[in-house]
């Protein structure tokens, strides 16, 4: 698209415009200027013609399937409503053939990523997720297997008195083929410190990362957004990721999440407004320069939301997803899962090109939508 046509009498934007055409990096206060321009849609034409330039029209989904082993968790971070202690009503662990039953089922068309989180369970031995990987991998071996976020790894990790390193080895030998990108959060102290205290720090996540990327392991990051954070908070955690990124090159997509705060300890917040949730993706695509997607994760901005950002900066959608519980614990009203057909219609109604891709952003060919991996 071309870079002439811009308009805004912001004039902290002008001078974002000319970085943008001249291609050069923003800086800290460039990025705090996004956040506070009463010009939203400027902000938006900027981010869509840095997406247009990388991605053209192409807007990229998947089928994929979520897995969450089980919502038992120490954390106990106010931010959530899935994680329940051992004992208390509703708290579930799968047995291994369990997990390897939810995998098979529920899903018609060929899915080609298991995207695998769960609580962290005082109880379950490193073996468990270890022959949870290694079995998915065993039946369904052509699936991609997306699993553990860093906090988990760091978790299991130290419980098993392992390194990241030998611990990720265990998981990459089993058949683990990248990590999704939870459990980032805020970065800042001071806001972990309310939000989700007992998780490891933003350093540790940010090492963790680190660690899985030298190793061959690409990920995703993410941000939740839209709680008790302030627009410095979001702009450390930007910089953070884009410090990360410009060393190891292996984050993949970053997905800005928002707060959901029904039947949370912080259920008293009000939810994101759409105008923050479309800036936010616009922010994220003029700010990450050097991560090649952003994606609009419909379960938790909503299908109409996550249409439009796609004229924001998004490049991706993310899946079929087939059974969300995390955002569904906390409120979310969207569907638990979506058709393959319903979503490329959704990319196509807002003038993109609809990509089915796997997980490595490779697009896949499908002759034949009824075959099956399930049972
Ligand atoms: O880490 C938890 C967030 C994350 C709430 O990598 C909440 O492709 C809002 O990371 N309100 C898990 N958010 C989801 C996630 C994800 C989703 C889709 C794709 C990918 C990917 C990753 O959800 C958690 C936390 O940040 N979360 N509780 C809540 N009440």
């Amino acid at each position: 698209m071309p870079l002439h046509g811009f308009q805004s009498e912001d004039p902290a934007l002008s001078r974002i415009h000319a970085k943008v055409v001249a291609q050069e990096r923003l800086d800290s206060a460039d990025a705090m200027a996004l956040y506070r321009s009463p010009d939203v849609l400027a902000v938006g034409w900027l981010a869509n013609s840095v997406r247009e330039r990388l991605h053209g029209d192409r807007t990229y989904f998947n089928v994929n399937r979520h897995i969450n082993p089980t919502n038992v968790c120490v954390a106990a971070c106010r931010l959530c409503a899935f994680g329940r202690k051992k004992d208390a009503p509703g708290a579930y662990t799968m047995a291994l053939e369990q997990a390897f039953d939810t995998a098979a089922s529920g899903y018609s068309e060929a899915v080609t990523e298991f995207h695998i989180v769960g609580g962290l369970h005082p109880d379950l031995p490193l073996e468990y997720f270890v022959d949870l990987i290694a079995g998915l991998k065993a039946r369904f071996p052509q699936v991609h297997l997306k699993a553990f976020t860093m906090v988990e790894v760091a978790y299991l990790a130290r419980r098993a008195k392992l390194s990241i390193e030998e611990t990720l080895s265990r998981f990459k030998a089993a058949g683990l083929d990248s990590l999704p990108g939870g459990g980032a959060e805020i970065f800042a102290d001071r806001v972990r410190h309310i939000i989700c205290d007992h998780k490891i720090d933003g350093d540790e996540w940010l090492s963790t990362a680190r660690t899985a990327h030298l190793m061959g392991l690409p990920s995703n990051a993410t941000m939740l957004y839209g709680h008790v954070e302030n627009d410095e908070d979001r702009v450390d955690h930007l910089l953070k990721l884009r410090a990360l990124q410009d060393e190891t090159g292996g984050f993949q997509t970053f997905i800005p999440l928002a707060f959901h705060p029904d039947n949370t300890a912080l259920r008293h917040l009000p939810r994101t407004t759409g105008m923050l949730d479309i800036r936010q993706i616009a922010v994220s695509r003029l700010v990450l320069d050097n991560f090649p997607h952003i994606k609009a994760y419909w379960q938790m901005l909503t299908a109409k939301i996550a249409q439009i950002a796609l004229r924001f900066g998004a490049d991706d959608i993310d899946g079929t997803v087939i059974e969300e519980k995390i955002y569904h614990d906390a409120g979310a009203t969207t569907p638990q899962g979506m058709r393959r057909q319903e979503l490329v219609r959704l990319i196509e109604a807002a003038g993109r090109q609809p990509i089915e891709r796997d997980t490595l952003y490779r697009p896949v060919l499908r002759d034949d939508l009824t075959f099956s991996i399930s049972i």
